[in-house]
């Protein structure tokens, strides 16, 4: 099979952001986005996705934490994009129901091509130590128009917001595993538009 691996390097004035990634690996990872809640996030998604995913950036948290967690799903989803080439081949869809203790949350993919993002949480808090959970949703909106991927993301329940999120990323790197996942009887693109 043609390797499905990527390298991004995204620069600006704000952030300075490499991401390599291959998406038939092991979830082997390397993650550095100087912010440790984020990093543990990702951390998860490797693992789950089984995407080896060395992710290193350099933003200006100084000002604020919004640049580096836009810019690295701006730089993620470019790399996720490139490694899926033509898409030829793929499952396409994916979807999880995942736990975390009290938590539960259910995601869906679609790697179609249309960028869409729905992100629903019932866990309402909005910090976890300074991080404010909010920029979650700017990681996603980036992440799906640089992917080009529909996203459905849905909270169900569970009061703890790090377990909230856990499952969240968690649910997207097991429904991004079956999506991205070779079915050998897809024969092409799988659309019966011939194109993605
Ligand atoms: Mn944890």
């Amino acid at each position: 099979m043609k390797k499905r691996t990527a390298k991004v390097v995204r620069k600006t004035k704000e952030t300075d952001i490499t991401v390599s990634l291959n998406l038939d690996g092991d979830g082997t990872y390397r993650i550095e986005t100087g912010l440790p809640f984020f990093n543990h996030m990702l951390e998860l998604f490797s693992k789950h996705s089984l995407i080896d995913l060395n992710l290193q950036a350099k933003g200006d948290l100084a000002v604020d934490y919004h640049h580096t967690v836009e810019d690295v799903g701006l730089a993620l989803g470019e790399a996720l994009n490139q490694a899926l080439g033509d898409r030829k081949g793929i499952g396409r869809y994916g979807s999880a129901l995942l736990p975390m203790d009290e938590s539960l949350s259910r995601v869906v993919v679609d790697l179609g091509g249309r960028p869409y993002l729905v992100l629903e949480m019932a866990n309402k808090k909005k910090k976890i130590l300074d991080f404010d959970l909010g920029l979650i949703h700017e990681f996603f909106r980036a992440f799906v128009v640089q992917t080009r991927m529909n996203l459905h993301i849905r909270h169900l329940y569970g009061a703890d917001p790090h377990h909230a999120y856990e499952s969240v990323f968690k649910g997207l790197a097991r429904a991004l595993r079956t999506a991205c996942t070779p079915d050998p009887r897809v024969r092409g693109v799988p659309s019966s538009k011939g194109r993605i």
